[in-house]
């Protein structure tokens, strides 16, 4: 395996070097703290990437759709990364390998970048290492990073709500339609993406969405979240979807509510930090005093809002009381 520095990370990031970016996603997964430092220098050099997020039911195509996108976007000149989340869930199953396989095709072109990020079951672990998989990308001078989703967690909503614009994946004749969707997935769509037009049905679902829109429980904006019909499967659709995508970053650059947004996902990124640093303090390398605590804990010898309180002492973040 390839080792780099610090001072190597930080030379090679911006000049795109694949295996130098490769390698510190990968670190990030297991050694954030060590990294702190030079995450927090390459995040001075971030801040110019277009973050888009694509979430939607599982199978809904958001990965062929991202394919497209790419396409799309190269065509426009722009360099493209993408991050594919991988929720382990029984959903996913066997799409995940696929994923990486058709979207192999465009690694060949070193103004694209592919990587699926996992969750391995850490708790809010997902959120955060995505957002420090994006600041890499985005220190690496990438014109647009496209996260995808399966939007059936709260923690993947977490995740499309930091992007800049949120495209919701709906396909026709899915049951209940929109009903079926978790809540709270209709009020973070910029778009709404019926895909696998081709099916009968997308005029049904159009109405429907419609109906939503006009009741409110679509996102409250100046922003008209357009409703857009693809088939991704034939590239169909997605000359409207960038000239959106673009009319909407237009919109989030002049408009008040643009900073607004920003302004909430930033707060949601710095608590995300907070939670992590603080756990990180104060339990990680004492997991058997931290044990211990839950134990008396239980046995009721100690309250848990009191060994809360313990727990941050030892951990040198204030004072006891
Ligand atoms: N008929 C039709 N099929 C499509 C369309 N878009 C995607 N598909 C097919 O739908 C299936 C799922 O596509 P994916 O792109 O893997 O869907 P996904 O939403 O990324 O799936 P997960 O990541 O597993 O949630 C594949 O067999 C695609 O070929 C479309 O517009 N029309
Ligand atoms: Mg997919």
């Amino acid at each position: 395996m390839i080792h780099f520095t610090s001072e190597q990370f930080l030379e090679l990031i911006p000049k795109r070097d694949m295996r130098a970016i490769a390698r510190l996603i990968t670190l990030q997964e297991n050694k954030r703290k060590e990294l702190r430092p030079l995450m927090a220098q390459l995040y001075r050099m971030a801040g110019k990437a277009r973050i888009i997020g694509v979430t939607g039911s599982p199978g809904a195509g958001k990965s062929t759709m991202v394919d497209q996108l790419v396409v799309a976007l190269r065509k426009l000149g722009k360099s493209v990364a993408v991050l594919a989340i991988d929720p382990s869930s029984p959903f996913s199953g066997g799409a995940v390998l696929g994923d990486r396989i058709r979207m192999a095709t465009a690694t060949e072109d070193p103004d694209v970048f592919v990587r699926s990020l996992a969750t391995r079951g850490a708790l809010g672990g997902l959120s955060r290492a995505t957002i420090d998989a994006t600041t890499v990308l985005d220190a690496a001078g990438f014109d647009y990073i496209i996260i995808e989703t399966v939007g059936v967690g709260q923690q993947e909503i977490d995740i499309v709500r930091t992007a800049h614009t949120c495209l919701v994946v709906l396909v026709p004749g899915m049951g209940d339609g929109v009903q079926a969707l978790k809540a709270g997935i209709l009020e973070i769509a910029d778009a709404f993406v019926i895909n696998k037009a081709d099916r009968d049905g997308a005029d049904q679902l159009q109405k429907e969405l419609r109906v939503m829109q006009s009741l409110g429980v679509v996102s409250e904006s100046d922003w008209q979240v357009p409703i857009l019909r693809t088939i991704a499967t034939e590239g169909t659709g997605f000359d409207e979807l960038i000239e959106q995508l673009v009319l909407h970053q237009k919109w989030l650059d002049s408009s008040n509510a643009g900073v607004v947004r920003r302004q909430r996902a930033m707060e949601g990124t710095l608590l995300r930090m907070l939670q992590d640093f603080v756990i990180e303090r104060a339990v990680d390398g004492h997991v058997s005093e931290f044990q211990a605590l839950a134990n008396r804990c239980m046995k009721r010898e100690v309250d848990p809002y009191s060994a809360v309180g313990e727990l941050f002492s030892s951990a040198g973040l204030v004072t006891h009381k």
